[in-house]
C-alpha cells in the first residue's frame, strides 16, 4: 500500500527533489549563522535549491538538516502530490479544489517506528547532540524545531493537535515552546492541563515528511487532528506508534522525536528568543516561554531535522501561498462566486482576490471574509478577473489605475494580528495590545460605471499564452510567465 503513496517519508521526498535536480549538498557548515545565512542566500536566488547539509561543524557526520524544502511553487506543488510543472496559480487552484472536498484518513497504528533506531531515555537525554542552528545573527539561541510539529492531546476529547511551533534548545533536556498567541490550539490544551495542575505530555516531531509540515501549517477547527489532514493530503493514512514515554501517536517515518512534558508557567519558564520572524523584523524581544522538560529522545540513523526559519519576505516557507487556498475556499463555502483567484504577496503580509464583478458590494463582501481570515496582513486587495493575483506587478499596476484611494480603501481597526507584529507602538506592546488595522483597496473598476472603464490595452491571459507557445522559443529568455 505504501508504494503507491505520493512519499513515503522526508528522506523519499529528498530522492524526488534530487530527481528533479534542484538539491544541493553542502558540507562542513557552521551551525551557528552559517547554515541560516546559506539558506537565506539560496532562498533569495531567482530558482531556489532545496539544501541538504552534511558534516555539520561540531556533530557526528550523518546528522544532517534540510532546508528550502518548498520555497518554490515547483517542490509545494511536489509535496502536495501535483504535477510540479504546473503554473503557480494553476498548481494552487488544482490544490483549492482538492482541499475543498478532502477525504481525511485517520492515523493508524504500525508496529515497526523507524525513530526507535536510537533511544534515550530520563539522564542520557542530550537535545544537544542534534546540530540546531543559529538561524539569523541576533537570535537568543539554538532552535531545533523550526519546522517541527508539537504534538498534544486534548485531555478533555482526546484528539490530537499535531501543529508547528517554534522550539528553542535551551540545555540537554529543556527547550521551549512558542506560540504566537493564545488562540493556538497547543496553547489552549497546554492552558486545560496546567488548570488542572498538571503537567501537558508532549512531544515534537523533527523530521516529519512535507505533508505533516504543511498540515501542521493549515488552520484546522479544534478537534480536527492535523495527522487526518496530512494522510488527506497523501491519501493514506499516516502510520504512527505510541511514544514509549508519553503515549502520544507519533509518525513512525519521523526522523528525530523528543517526549515529555511541557510545564505550567507557575513552575517555570525560560527566556525565549528573540527570533527572526517571517516578517523580517525581531518584533517580540526575549519573552517568559513555557519550557518542555525532556525525557526522552529517539531518532533514526543518520537523521535529517527539517530545518524552516523564517526569512525577511518576499521568502516564505512555502512557494505555494497555501493559506489563500483556504482564504478561497472560504469564500466559495460561504457562496461567494466568480472568484477566479487568490494569492498572498510579501509572505502572507498582503491578500489578493481576484473576482469577476456581478454585483455591487460583491467585492467588498469578498474583501471583508479575505480580511477577516488573513492573519497579520494589513492589506487585502481586490482586483478584477483581468488581473493574475499572483502576479504582484500586475496587482500594482490594478490598484495605480483603477483604486481612488478617497473611495475605494476602508480601514479595518482592532483585527487579527499578534505579539510578532512589527507595527505596533512601544506602549501599545507593553500594554500587551497585538491588534493591528487592515487597509481593503478596492483595486477593481467600479461597478456603477464597469462597461466605461477604459479597455485595457494588454492582450488577454489566453493570447498570451498561445504566442507564447507558438513563438515562446524564438523569444529566448523570455519568462515562461509574466
Ligand atoms: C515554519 C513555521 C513556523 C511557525 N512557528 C510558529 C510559532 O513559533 N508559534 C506559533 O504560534 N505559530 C507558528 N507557526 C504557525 C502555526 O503553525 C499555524 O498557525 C498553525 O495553523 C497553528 O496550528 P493550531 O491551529 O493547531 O494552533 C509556524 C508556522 C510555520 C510554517
Ligand atoms: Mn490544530
Amino acid at each position: 500500500m505504501e508504494s503507491d503513496v505520493i512519499y513515503r517519508d522526508l528522506r523519499e521526498f529528498i530522492e524526488q527533489v534530487e530527481a528533479l535536480r534542484v538539491l544541493r549538498r553542502v558540507n562542513g557548515a557552521d551551525p551557528r549563522f552559517e547554515i541560516g545565512g546559506i539558506t537565506e542566500v539560496a532562498a533569495g536566488l531567482p530558482e531556489c535549491p532545496a539544501l541538504l547539509f552534511d558534516n555539520i561543524k561540531g556533530h557526528a557526520r550523518g546528522f544532517r538538516i534540510f532546508t528550502n524544502a518548498t520555497t518554490t511553487p515547483q517542490r509545494a506543488t511536489l509535496a502536495l502530490g501535483l504535477d510540479p510543472s504546473l503554473r503557480p496559480l494553476d498548481a494552487l487552484k488544482a490544490w483549492m479544489d482538492r482541499r475543498q472536498r478532502l477525504t481525511m484518513h485517520k492515523p493508524v497504528a504500525v508496529s515497526h517506528a523507524d525513530f526507535m533506531e536510537n533511544s534515550a531515555q530520563g539522564d542520557d537525554v542530550d537535545v544537544t547532540r542534534f546540530p540546531a542552528p543559529y538561524w539569523h545573527k541576533q537570535d537568543g539561541g539554538p532552535y531545533i524545531g523550526s519546522g517541527s510539529l508539537c504534538i498534544m492531546r486534548d485531555p478533555d476529547d482526546g484528539w490530537i493537535n499535531a501543529s508547528i511551533y517554534r522550539v528553542q534548545v535551551h540545555d540537554k533536556t529543556s527547550v521551549t515552546i512558542q506560540f504566537d498567541h493564545q488562540g493556538r490550539h497547543g496553547a489552549i490544551i497546554a492552558q486545560k492541563y496546567w488548570d488542572r495542575g498538571e503537567r501537558c505530555p508532549v512531544a515534537i516531531v523533527n523530521g516529519p515528511d512535507p505533508a505533516l509540515f504543511i498540515a501542521g501549517f493549515e488552520y484546522l477547527p479544534a478537534g480536527q487532528s492535523e495527522y487526518e489532514f496530512a494522510g488527506a493530503i497523501k491519501d493514506a493514512p499516516i502510520g504512527v506508534v505510541a511514544g514509549p514515554r508519553t503515549g502520544l501517536p507519533l509518525p513512525a517515518h519521523a526522523e528525530i522525536i523528543l517526549e515529555g512534558e511541557l510545564l505550567p508557567p507557575s513552575e517555570a519558564t525560560l527566556p525565549e528568543g528573540p527570533f527572526g520572524e517571517f516578517t523580517g523584523y525581531y518584533a517580540s524581544e526575549k519573552r517568559p516561554c513555557p519550557v518542555m522538560k525532556v525525557t526522552a529522545a529517539h531518532w533514526r540513523n543518520d537523521p535529517i531535522l527539517l530545518g524552516s526559519p523564517p526569512m525577511k519576505p518576499p521568502r516564505f516557507h512555502f512557494g505555494l501561498p497555501f493559506r489563500a487556498a483556504s482564504i478561497w475556499g472560504n469564500l466559495l463555502s460561504v457562496g461567494v462566486t466568480d472568484v477566479v483567484g487568490v494569492w498572498q504577496h510579501v509572505a502572507q503580509l498582503m491578500t489578493v482576490v481576484a473576482l469577476k464583478q456581478r454585483y455591487a458590494g460583491h467585492a467588498k463582501r469578498a474583501a471583508l471574509i479575505a480580511a477577516a481570515n488573513s492573519y497579520m496582513g494589513r492589506l487585502i486587495v481586490i482586483v478584477d478577473d483581468d488581473v493574475d493575483p499572483s502576479n504582484l506587478a500586475d496587482v500594482m499596476w490594478a490598484v495605480a489605475t483603477r483604486c481612488e484611494p478617497a473611495e475605494q480603501i476602508d480601514i479595518v481597526r482592532g483585527a487579527w494580528s499578534s505579539a510578532l507584529e512589527p507595527r505596533i507602538a512601544p506602549e501599545d506592546r507593553a500594554r500587551g495590545k497585538t491588534s493591528h488595522s487592515k487597509a481593503i483597496i478596492e483595486a477593481c473598476r467600479p461597478f456603477a460605471w464597469l462597461d466605461k472603464f477604459p479597455q485595457t490595452s494588454a492582450l488577454s491571459a489566453e493570447d498570451a499564452r498561445s504566442i507564447e507557445e507558438k513563438w515562446g522559443s524564438t523569444l529566448k529568455d523570455l519568462p515562461a510567465h509574466g
